[in-house]
């Protein structure tokens, strides 16, 4: 069952539409400038500079930004505001841009260049890298708690604990672990492979499609459509991944095209 709430807003966004057609392009262009400036004011370099400049280099070395902008969005379609998600937006991309530095470590896919830079492990070196994404990681965490203003308490810790499942064995470590261990295999189950990306790539998709609407205090209704919803857009993303490693170009990637094969020895 959808809420009076949520039907009201769905009706006033039709309404909407029907006088000016949503421009999906220019809604990600607004929200994207929104989520680079928040980022951007939520990293200070102090003492030790080092380590703050190494989590910022990663954070703010562009991507899409496409796990805080689908946090916006439910938040904004279910009720919410930008102002009620934005702390989660930007703990969502903290929490992908550690990911992207501990995979791209010597020990797991060991690669040069991530978003057309050289990965961190690169510019600052393999420890100062791991601090690097163990720093974003903790920070993501403190900062959702600190910076969420007029959301519920329980809203908030039930957005919290999400973000932890997403994350953990049950999540991103769990799906990267499967990975690790499927290298070199050739007949590679679809059980296995699926396991892989809806741990890997889909548990933060998932995260931050339903975290938005979490904050916008969804109900329940609202919120099993929404995990639905990520769950295949999540399993498409990943598709998208993989077909784009093999058919595009290093810069069109920023990053090494190609890795499927490479590392699959
Ligand atoms: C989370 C504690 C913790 C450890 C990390 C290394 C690891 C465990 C997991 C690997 C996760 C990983 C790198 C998944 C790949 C996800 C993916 C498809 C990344 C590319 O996402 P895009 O296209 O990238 O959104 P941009 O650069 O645009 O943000």
């Amino acid at each position: 069952m959808i809420s009076a709430d949520t039907a009201s807003t769905a009706s006033s966004v039709a309404a909407q539409a029907d006088t000016h057609p949503f421009d999906l392009m220019s809604y990600m262009y607004q929200r994207r400038e929104i989520v680079e400036a928040a980022l951007d004011a939520s990293i200070e370099v102090v003492y030790p500079e080092k380590i703050y400049e190494a989590m910022k280099y990663s954070l703010m070395a562009g991507g899409k930004r496409l796990r805080p902008i689908l946090c916006l969005a439910t938040c904004e379609l279910t009720g919410g505001t930008v102002e009620m998600a934005i702390p989660t937006a930007c703990a969502l991309e903290m929490i992908h841009t550690m990911s992207l530095i501990h995979d791209d470590l010597p020990a797991m896919d060991n690669d040069d260049f991530r978003r057309g830079k050289p990965t961190n492990h690169k510019v600052y070196g393999e420890d100062i890298a791991i601090l690097a994404g163990d720093g974003l990681l903790a920070y993501a965490f403190e900062y959702v708690v600190e910076q969420t203003k007029g959301v519920q308490p329980e809203r908030l810790l039930k957005v919290v604990s999400r973000l932890g499942r997403a994350v953990a064995a049950t999540g991103l470590v769990g799906g990267q672990v499967v990975d690790l261990d499927s290298e070199g295999e050739t007949n590679i189950t679809l059980e296995k492979l699926t396991f892989i990306h809806t741990h890997k790539t889909g548990a933060l998709l998932e995260a931050s499609v339903v975290s938005g609407a979490e904050l916008a205090n969804a109900d329940r209704a609202t919120l099993d459509k929404l995990t639905q919803y990520a769950r295949n857009i999540g399993l498409a993303f990943q598709i998208i991944d993989d077909v784009l490693d093999i058919t595009a170009t290093c810069e069109e990637l920023g990053k090494t095209a190609g890795k499927i094969f490479t590392l699959k020895k």
